[in-house]
């Protein structure tokens, strides 16, 4: 297959996920051309069956905001013409749903049926997408693809909620390559903490969604039992806050702000605990590379965070905004080594249950019904 991938290229879950399926794909030999405004993060351009193709959006002054959906529908038409493109898959609704939809109705007039697969992602639904000013064109982008995928039950169920779907919506959940994880090295550990502390891990977008705050507080409490560091991968708005309440709390030096890094694998590999405690997650794919690290995972009971991180096997859920109890789970793991122990082969074992190599066969079988959707 030619597969045209269109995803925000950041730090973003949903960009790392279609970046990594599109990976994927083209290791099988599908030929996969990402349409992005920059390129995908995570992605090796230099890799066989890869292409790149970059929306421009030309600045011009009368403009207060720049028309990217149409820039974006234009590189779509045209690479779907120039390369063969056989299928579009989207990933993130708003826009690249909709663009993709403008372009599949523009082909048509040219007499090409091309297939626009959709994945749902989360905030496109749970948070952007249900905002008026965007409803009606999410909804009509759902409807129009011709598959639409929600990475959980949980978001899909929000989707049939918060939008008149006349489609089916099928769950693929999001998957981990566990060969990336070596999940026993810990050799530059010494560069974070001192071999007796220990080392909590939270990783994100630092958004406000993320509550990065109750990562602070909750932290708080467990170093003022169990001598810790944080360590916090990522980057966003709330970062400065954050610094900020740190350093309100005394525990600044406790911190280690490590930003957008590419050696996550690495570091939650180092580390003891992860902890997610977000206002909402659809999926939450940081929890999953936790366990994929084989780290024990707190994180609210929100969204779809209960379909990976399950309560007493692979860590705890708690209520979101309650810091205390997630606390309290914390310290209880991090100061009994059997708890540890079998909470780090839970997560190891539930991660497994996600591997690339499962989903990604239902992936391929959705371009199959979708190509024949439009024979
Ligand atoms: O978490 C974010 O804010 C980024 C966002 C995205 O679309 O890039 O993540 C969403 O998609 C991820 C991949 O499917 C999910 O693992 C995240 O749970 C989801 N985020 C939210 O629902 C807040």
């Amino acid at each position: 297959m030619n597969i045209g991938v269109v995803c925000y290229p950041t730090f973003g879950g949903s960009g790392v996920v279609a970046t990594e399926l599109g990976t994927y794909m083209a290791a099988l030999g599908h030929k996969v051309h990402f349409i992005t405004y920059s390129q995908p993060v995570r992605l090796n351009i230099l890799e066989e069956n890869i292409y790149y193709h970059e929306v421009n959006v030309h600045d011009y002054p009368l403009f207060e905001y720049q028309p990217y959906e149409l820039a974006l529908s234009s590189k779509m038409v045209d690479t779907v013409l120039n390369e063969g493109i056989d299928l579009l898959h989207v990933h993130y609704a708003i826009p690249h749903a909709y663009a993709a939809i403008t372009a599949k109705q523009i082909l048509k007039e040219k007499g090409i049926n091309i297939p626009v697969v959709t994945t749902l992602h989360g905030t496109d639904i749970t948070l952007v997408g249900r905002n008026p000013s965007y409803k009606p064109a999410v909804t009509y982008s759902i409807n129009h693809s011709d598959v639409v995928t929600s990475v959980s039950e949980s978001l899909k169920k929000d989707s049939l909620k918060f939008f008149v779907v006349r489609k089916d919506i099928e769950v693929i959940p999001n998957f981990i390559d566990p060969s990336l994880y070596d999940v026993n090295n810990r050799e530059l550990r010494c560069n974070l903490v001192e071999p007796h502390q220990k080392l909590v891990a939270h990783v994100s977008n630092f958004r406000k969604v993320k509550r990065v705050e109750d990562v602070i507080t909750v932290f708080h409490q467990i170093n003022a039992k169990i001598d810790s560091k944080l360590v916090l991968i990522g980057e966003g708005p709330e970062r400065e806050r954050t610094e900020q309440q740190a350093k309100s709390l005394g525990i600044l030096d406790k911190l280690i702000f490590l930003g957008k890094t590419n050696e996550i694998e690495r570091v939650l590999c180092m580390s003891d605990l992860f902890l997610l405690p977000s206002e909402t997650e659809s999926f939450g794919l940081a929890a999953l590379e936790a366990m994929a690290a084989g780290l024990p995972v707190i994180s609210s009971n929100t969204g779809g965070l209960p379909e990976v991180n399950v309560h007493n096997k692979t860590g705890y859920l708690a209520d979101v905004g309650d810091v205390t109890a997630m606390a309290n789970y914390a310290i209880d793991i991090l100061s009994d080594p059997q708890k540890h122990e079998a909470l780090r082969k839970g997560s190891l074992a539930r991660a497994n249950e996600f591997t690339v190599e499962s989903i990604l066969p239902r992936y391929l079988d959705v371009y199959e019904r979708a190509l024949n959707l439009v024979k």
